[in-house]
């Protein structure tokens, strides 16, 4: 195996303790910091900034390494203004109808409702397609594996990465999501799996009063 073709040679940066406590901290200063955003300005991004964002979030680790995402990034007003228009449709069906009693408590802390102006506002709406099978050789499916894993983590990542670009970002589910292949064209192998709404926050946007668990109450050491 060592000696396959197959395989190279590992590229690790080795850092001492001292160091990689720091960065493990300063990461966590870092993210820490990112809050889900809802009152987005218009002003605008370099598509650069997003293009990096996407490269690191196609860096992902995926089953058997099949990479079972698409992001179609809308900047055009007129699609994210049709986005709007379908989500809210779907937004006002949950709120008012789907939705259980038990699950708007759980929502009322963020103040949630079916209006979702930052659909338009924001310059970037990243919608991400998951992959159940891929497109083989001549018009054949492959298999993917372990997709909504892989492209959760592939999520994560690239929230991480826009945040660090200094992006505000909001997850955005409505559901059910099935629009967004009509409006964007993509095909039936692809579920949309999230809107990651991106952007700069309007001046003095608001954010809910929350907090984190603390790390004796999410993990523990055995
Ligand atoms: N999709 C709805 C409701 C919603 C659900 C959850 I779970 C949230 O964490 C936030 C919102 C909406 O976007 O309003």
């Amino acid at each position: 195996m060592a000696n396959s073709e197959q395989f190279l040679p590992l590229e690790f940066e080795p850092l001492d303790d001292a160091a990689k406590i720091e960065r493990a901290r300063a990461f966590y200063q870092l993210m820490q910091r990112r809050r889900s955003v809802r009152e987005f300005s218009d002003a605008p991004v370099p598509r650069e900034v997003i293009e990096q964002a996407l490269r690191t979030a196609g860096s992902a680790p995926s089953g058997a390494n099949m990479q079972p995402w698409h992001f179609c990034v809308v900047a055009s007003a007129s699609v994210k203004r049709e986005i709007r228009q379908a989500a809210e449709a779907e937004e006002r069906e949950f709120y008012e109808r789907r939705a259980s009693e038990e699950w708007l408590d759980a929502l009322a802390p963020l103040g949630t409702d079916a209006h979702k102006p930052f659909l338009e506002t924001a310059p970037y709406l990243i919608v991400i397609f998951l992959k159940k099978f891929s497109e083989g050789g001549a018009g054949e499916q492959r298999k993917n594996y372990y997709t909504s894993e892989s492209v959760g983590i592939a999520t994560g990542m690239l929230l991480a990465a826009l945040h660090n670009a200094g992006l505000a970002t909001l997850t955005h589910t409505p559901s059910p999501m099935k629009f967004l292949n009509e409006i964007l064209g993509r095909p039936v192998n692809e579920r949309p799996y999230m809107v990651v709404v991106a952007g700069l926050p309007a001046e003095g946007a608001q954010v809910p009063a929350i907090s984190k668990k603390p790390l004796d109450e999410i993990a523990e050491f055995i």
